[in-house]
């Protein structure tokens, strides 16, 4: 089956990996190319040196495309801006915030512009700027988060740009069931983060691959409603810590000294004291860890025979 989404995207299936900040690199990206959906790079807030590194890597695993994502509040999002029209990406999606001010050099590249969008407002902005498609990202996602959910947003997103450009779907979607069901919704794509946490390609360190495996339903939480940058994480002693510090309205050089390189502990260190374990709402039904083509195999063929498509 071939939509705007796959043509955009020049892979054969309409499902994206989540550009995940320290946690999507060519390993990952590679085998989800590879498996026929569209592998993403994050750039996060990572020195020039090892994303360009990683698309080169990336681009000898693969010969599918592959994605970059600019995470825009990084400080070096103006250098990735580039490194990503200098090598040359196929695509290329932004989190974090409004990309409008790239958007003309990656169109005059040739470049395919997919921006992650919280709202109604900021999808038609970014579509009246030249965007290819947009995600409309729920907030059953991991990591930083926008307020409305993905039952809601993807139609209101579907309604208000849907004639213009293709709306692909993100969080809370792990399976055939809910690719399905955004599908219902006027999706024409789905983006999967949480799921490829679990995957034997996925590089984060095995404390945090298993304390995905083994997160309940209830064992998710927000932090950082405070600084006003709330972010979905697994529950774990680094959340309780920063709850109580929100709750006691702890001074920002507190925060600051728990949370600036939890990532980092939480994806290379295993750190579960000090590391923040990013991750979706979804977590509780994922409960194995596997290659990331059976992965993108098994909810392509479930959610072809629940919308009788053939993927
Ligand atoms: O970007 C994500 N998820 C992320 S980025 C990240 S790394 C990070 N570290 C510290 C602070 C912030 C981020 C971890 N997880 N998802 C896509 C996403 N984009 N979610 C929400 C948004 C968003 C929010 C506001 C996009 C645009 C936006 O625009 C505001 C504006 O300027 O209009």
């Amino acid at each position: 089956m071939e939509n705007r989404v796959t043509k955009l995207l020049g892979t054969r299936y309409p499902l994206l990996q989540g550009g995940m900040a320290w946690i999507a690199e060519s390993s990952l990206a590679s085998a989800v190319s590879n498996a026929g959906g569209a592998g993403i790079i994050a750039g996060g807030n990572a020195p020039i040196d090892y994303l360009r590194n990683e698309i080169r890597k990336c681009k000898e695993l693969t010969d599918k495309p592959f994605g970059v994502n600019i995470m825009l509040m990084s400080p070096n999002a103006e250098e990735l801006s580039q490194l990503v029209i200098d090598e040359g990406v196929a695509f290329v999606t932004t989190g974090a915030g409004n990309p409008g001010q790239y958007v003309p050099k990656w169109k005059e590249a040739g470049i395919k512009v997919i921006p992650v969008v919280p709202s109604v407002a900021l999808a038609k902005r970014l579509v009246k700027a030249g965007a290819d498609a947009v995600i409309a990202e729920g907030t059953e996602s991991g990591g930083h988060i926008g307020q409305n959910t993905t039952m809601c947003l993807v139609p209101q997103i579907v309604d208000a740009v849907g004639d213009q450009v293709p709306v692909i779907a993100a969080g809370g979607i792990a399976d055939g069931r809910g690719a399905a069901a955004v599908w219902m919704l006027g999706a024409e794509g789905f983006q999967i983060g949480t799921r490829f946490l679990a995957s034997e390609e996925c590089r984060i360190h095995e404390n945090y691959k298993n304390a995905v495996v083994k997160a309940k339903d209830t064992d998710n939480q927000i932090t950082g409603f405070y600084s006003g940058s709330p972010c979905r994480c697994i529950k774990s002693r680094y959340t309780k810590k920063l709850q109580e510090m929100e709750k006691n309205a702890a001074p920002p050089e507190d925060f600051e000294a728990l949370t600036v390189g939890s990532l980092r502990k939480a994806v290379v260190d295993g750190n579960l004291d000090e590391g923040s374990m990013l991750c979706g709402l979804i977590a509780g039904m994922i409960n194995d860890i596997k290659p990331c083509s059976e992965i993108v195999e098994s909810i392509m063929k479930d959610a072809g025979r629940l919308l009788n498509i053939d993927f």
